[in-house]
């Protein structure tokens, strides 16, 4: 194979690499779907209810009603999910 002949199976190559059509969608994951089933609902409300006050140790902490992050559970992460209600993935 000669260094011309090389040079152009890799410009075929890559032709065909880049003509192949890629079908991509990205799932942007809801911040206040508490409890991962794509829908921000009345289950997430409950779930934020039920840790409502909480900090990490207590035995209603739930890390991922923490919608801010600030290890509480409080009026806030309880705004994000009424902010969020309705919307799915
Ligand atoms: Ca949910
Ligand atoms: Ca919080």
């Amino acid at each position: 194979m000669t260094f011309i002949t090389i040079f152009m199976l890799v410009n075929l190559l890559a032709v065909s690499i880049v003509s192949i059509p890629i079908d991509v969608t990205f799932f942007v994951p809801l911040k206040a779907d508490v409890n991962g089933d794509c829908i921000v609902d009345i289950f997430d409300l409950a779930a934020v209810g039920k840790a409502f006050g909480s900090q990490p140790g207590d035995a209603n902490w739930n890390p991922d009603a923490d919608m801010n992050g600030d290890n509480i559970i409080n009026i806030i992460d309880l705004a994000t999910v009424g902010k969020e209600f309705g919307s799915t993935c």
